[in-house]
């Protein structure tokens, strides 16, 4: 998630979560496991011994760990600080300053300047908020004291054997407080698995080497699906007698179905007359933009799954090429969700037995199926999303 959004989230917080405190022979000896790995996987003990001596939890790592956002970001609260004017300013200027470097790693990788311009605008302000916490502290905290200790488990191994190689020092190796490091927050297994040495100096170097950050960002969107060809996404219209309910990230069809059904570019040109397969969305709903999702969208949501994430990367990248900004403004009486509306929302979907899914206060695709079929009963167009005026007409009905 980029940095601010982060903040944002953060600061919309109230529930803290302590878990309860972890022994320190208890850390000592959920060390030792992790070890024992990393050894299995090469790392020698004099580098596992010199990673964790002297190494405590850290408390605030767990915190921030526990904390659940208490609101959904809307649409247009997340764009609106994900991309702006300064945002895109910066990624023109970087991109023209490091031109021919990128413009290779394209030719390498099929990833076009303005996308790698994007994920570093996103992921870091370009490079101005890479994070200054101690990544084998952190992700051997997030191991040894959270939930997540396989996923975490796993990336501390991956971060010894960072060190291993000699990329880095266990000091100079900082990062987000749940690990993500460098300009593109690559996390120790992303680091591993598709980092290069692009300038050759025998290490890869994500924080103060641009070409490592640069060709290791090109080589992981290739390595997840990456493809030369169409953008990742485009602002569309839909023509007035769309079915609403086709908008829906889980149905694809081939482009040229859609440009069948009159969706068109917004500013009206065509779709293009190809076969790759593509969903419509409407991230506020149908009073909000509508977006077709190519299939490079899929490659950068497996960077990270957050389908804003997602077309905020999209549309940043657009506008750093010199595309037009999103014609459609979001509706202006669109309010974030909190947690407790949202399990509200479904439990009185429950109730009516529109609802099956867990009671978990998340935004998720079954919610808004189930307000999409309260929407059709109540005769509101059926977009599956709940605006505030939604929320109303199902608290007061009986
Ligand atoms: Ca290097």
């Amino acid at each position: 998630m980029n940095p601010l959004a982060k903040t944002i989230l953060l600061a919309a917080t109230t529930a803290l979560l302590t878990p309860p405190a972890l022994a320190q022979s208890e850390f000592a000896s959920c060390l030792q496991n992790i070890r024992a790995e990393a050894q299995r996987q090469g790392v020698t003990a004099a580098i596992a011994d010199n990673a964790f001596r002297g190494l405590t939890p850290d408390q605030k790592v767990v915190d921030l760990d526990s904390r659940q956002p208490e609101f959904t970001l809307t649409y247009g609260r997340y764009m609106a600080n994900a991309i702006t004017a300064d945002r895109i300013a910066k990624g023109q200027q970087r991109m023209a300053q490091h031109r021919s470097l990128l413009d290779a790693i394209q030719g390498e990788y099929g990833v076009p300047p303005q996308y790698i311009m994007a994920f570093w605008g996103v992921e870091t302000n370009y490079g101005s908020f890479m994070g200054d916490f101690q990544v084998v502290r952190s992700v051997a905290t997030l191991a040894c004291m959270t939930k997540r200790r396989d996923f975490f488990s796993n990336e501390t191994v991956q971060a010894l054997r960072i060190l291993a190689l000699n990329h880095m020092t266990r000091e100079q190796m900082r990062g987000s407080w749940a690990g993500a490091m460098g300009n593109m927050q690559f996390m120790p297994s992303t680091f591993m698995k598709w980092g290069v040495d692009r300038d050759g100096n025998g290490r890869i170097d994500l924080w103060h080497s641009l070409p490592d950050a640069f060709a290791s960002a090109g080589n992981f969107l290739r390595g997840i699906g990456w493809r030369p060809g169409l953008p990742a996404s485009e602002e569309v219209v839909l023509p007035p007698n769309f079915p609403l309910d086709q908008a829906d990230s889980s149905i694809d069809k081939p482009v040229r179905a859609w440009a069948a059904m009159g969706v068109k570019k917004a500013g009206s040109a065509a779709l293009p007359n190809v076969e790759e397969p593509a969903s419509i969305i409407l991230p506020a709903g149908w009073r909000g933009p509508a977006f077709i999702l190519y299939p490079n969208f899929k490659a950068v949501m497996n960077w990270n799954r957050s389908t804003l994430y997602a077309l905020s990367v999209a549309v940043l990248a657009q506008q750093i090429a010199g595309g037009p900004p999103v014609m459609q403004a979001p509706p202006g009486d669109d309010e974030p969700l909190s947690r407790d509306t949202v399990i509200d929302m479904q439990t009185r979907l429950a109730r009516l037995t529109l609802y099956t899914d867990e009671i978990d206060g998340l935004l998720g695709p079954k919610t808004r199926s189930a307000v999409r079929l309260y929407q059709k009963r109540i005769g509101l167009p059926a977009d599956g999303h709940p605006t505030p005026e939604f929320v109303r007409r199902l608290q007061a009905a009986r």
